[in-house]
């Protein structure tokens, strides 16, 4: 049995949930935190970040190299296509996302998220480098009606976590959503995929951890 190890309101941890509730791969999962400096955590994720995943051969970080090991031990409910193109297209959506979108946002998520404030020049610079990779986002998302196209793939369980976040850190801290500024309808996609039976639990268990840990925060 996969143990998923991490916390629900992580966007990689949901990303692996959903992959796993698509295809059907039993798990249970385990409450760790992230910037642990517990050996046995670090023996399995060495930067401390979640998502990682225990097997019965060992532990497995990354949320990337996750989601390829579960597609390739349940072949069933496929999630990215047989044709090689057509599945390395799926691949280049998912690292553009996480690349060059999220991870640029994630400077912002301090003040947009967690009470911290972002310095002038770090707006800027990310200011300066979503717009351009939106722009180049725009040229390889389908939206037809998934990501990659017309089928639901390990794209939409990558898109579906990080579009939000990256429209609401840029709302937030730089006024502006981005990605709505760029013509990306992601409330239309993210609706889309919400009614799915998996999302609909990954934003079950988010809202029961955010509440949870608003809770532990106040006393
Ligand atoms: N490339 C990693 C990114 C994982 C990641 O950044 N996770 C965040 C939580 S959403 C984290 O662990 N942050 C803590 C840190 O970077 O120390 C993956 O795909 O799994």
């Amino acid at each position: 049995m996969i143990t998923l190890c991490g916390f629900s309101l992580s966007n990689y941890f949901n990303k692996v949930k959903l992959v796993l509730l698509e295809k059907g791969i039993p798990f249970t999962e385990e409450r760790v935190m992230t910037k642990s400096t517990d050996e046995a955590v670090l023996s399995c994720t060495p930067l401390g970040k979640i998502p990682f995943i225990r097997t019965e051969q060992g532990p497995l970080c990354e949320s990337q190299a996750i989601v390829d090991y579960l597609e390739a031990i349940e072949p069933k409910n496929p999630l990215t296509p047989a044709d090689p193109y057509a599945a390395a297209k799926v691949r280049e959506l998912v690292i553009f996302i996480e690349l060059h979108l999220e991870l640029v946002a994630r400077e912002l998520y301090g003040q947009a998220f967690f009470g911290g404030s972002a310095d002038e020049a770090t707006k800027e610079r990310a200011r300066k480098l979503l717009t351009k990779h939106i722009a180049g986002f725009k040229r390889l998302a389908k939206f037809a009606p998934y990501v990659a196209g017309d089928s639901f793939t390990q794209a939409d369980c990558s898109a579906y976590v990080n579009l939000p976040l990256v429209a609401m850190a840029s709302k937030s801290v730089l006024g502006e959503d981005l990605l709505a500024a760029a013509g990306i309808d992601w409330k239309a996609y993210a609706k889309l995929i919400g009614e799915r039976p998996s999302a609909q639990r990954v934003a079950a268990d988010r809202k029961a951890d955010a509440e949870r840990m608003a809770a532990a925060a106040k006393t």
